[in-house]
């Protein structure tokens, strides 16, 4: 009798270590994530497979082109996983332009006066030229910026930025997905003072940034919410934020104006089919956080699929919709640029930048 007793004892320690184990080990200390809610007022075009029918550019030479941008004399710029940010020039040649020692550089945008603005998520904000490479912003309120995510130039020169976790870094995008708090921030740099500015805080994975055609809104994404927000810089509205869009049939990534005046964002599978109870657990999540091969599986439904989508300029409808919807061409597709009656595709999935005519 004394000896099964001492045996529940020691079970019971063993319970209780392994459970404290889980918990103060934890690198997470998790939310439940709200789920895009199926009676959306905004309806959802059906799934099909038009990006399949991508040209592939660049085929072999880029790694994982996060973003595309293209200049106004149409050369497209991407930045890849080795440090390279290439150019396709108009005559079709690839040109290795700039090299930086990252393996995160992610979100791009052209500048007015020339130069390419790109965001790399262990330096910051940073400005690319043919004389090399500037630093315009490495920390905001004394901290280090580390996980900038995408950039746009506003006429005036101001660069309004997304920082998609303060928590987090790049390898561990997942933990960040576990933990379902909102550790984003959308940041502005002014260039006549050279300084950096917190605009809007707790944003659940700020993302892709985009200006409106009369730059009187901007739209930041919040990947981990399925939506869009509106932030007003001129007008009567002037500093309130709003919704834009939400319940997208996927996580919004980057975010590009249309020449139309309408919006192409990406989206991401960022709930892997078959594994939404895992997001509903608390208790569930602390314990696979502790596991990181099954922690990294959490977003493994996100290279199967690529899903693009045109939101109208006010965000009232998703207008068009295409997909791969088993990422047999093209899967983790990042970012959506127009140009000229053609989409560019920058993917996470991908060693080349597609190209899909619209008409
Ligand atoms: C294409 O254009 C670029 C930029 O003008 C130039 O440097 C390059 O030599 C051209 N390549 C070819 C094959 O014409
Ligand atoms: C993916 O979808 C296409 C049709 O859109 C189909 O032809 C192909 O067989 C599918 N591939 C896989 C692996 O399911
Ligand atoms: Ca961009
Ligand atoms: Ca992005």
């Amino acid at each position: 009798m004394a000896l099964i007793k001492h045996c529940w004892v020691l079970l019971l320690v063993l319970v209780i270590a392994f459970a404290l184990q889980i918990i103060f080990f934890s690198p997470i200390s998790p939310d439940i994530l709200e789920l895009p809610s199926a009676t959306s007022s905004v309806s959802v075009p059906p799934s099909n497979n038009r990006l399949q029918k991508v040209i592939k550019l660049g085929e072999g030479l880029l790694q994982a082109p996060e973003d595309v941008a293209v200049d106004e004399k149409g050369t497209l710029y991407t930045a890849t996983r080795d440090g390279w940010v290439r150019r396709l020039h108009r005559n079709g040649s690839w040109e290795d332009w700039i090299k930086l020692e990252s393996s995160t550089l992610l979100g791009i945008a052209t500048a007015k006066r020339g130069g390419l603005i790109v965001c790399d998520c262990e330096k910051g904000l940073l400005k690319f030229t043919d004389d090399g490479v500037t630093v315009l912003a490495s920390h905001v309120h004394g901290s280090e910026i580390r996980y900038a995510d995408d950039v746009i130039e506003a006429s005036d020169g101001s660069l309004y930025f997304s920082v998609a976790t303060t928590k987090f870094r790049f390898h561990d995008t997942h933990l960040d997905l576990l933990e379902a708090k909102p550790h984003g921030q959308l940041l502005k740099y002014d260039p006549s003072t050279e300084e950096t500015s917190i605009l809007l805080d707790g944003l659940y994975f700020a993302n892709g940034v985009a200006l409106s055609k009369d730059e009187a809104f901007l739209l930041v994404c919040e990947t981990w919410r399925f939506r869009c927000l509106k932030h007003w810089l001129k007008g009567e509205s002037k500093g309130k934020t709003e919704i834009f869009i939400e319940n997208l049939p996927g996580g919004p990534d980057n975010i590009n104006l249309a020449p139309d005046g309408s919006f192409w964002i990406a989206l991401l599978q960022v709930v892997t089919e078959g594994t939404e109870f895992v997001h509903t657990s608390r208790a569930l999540k602390l314990i696979i956080s502790n596991f990181p091969k099954a922690s990294e599986l959490v977003l493994g439904g996100i290279k199967k699929k690529a899903t693009v989508i045109n939101v109208a300029a006010d965000g009232s409808s998703i207008r068009k919709r295409f997909d791969d919807p088993n990422g047999t061409v093209i899967s983790f597709v990042t970012s959506a640029v127009e140009f000229e009656d053609h989409l560019y595709l920058g993917s996470l999935n991908a060693d080349f930048v597609g190209k899909l005519p619209l008409k």
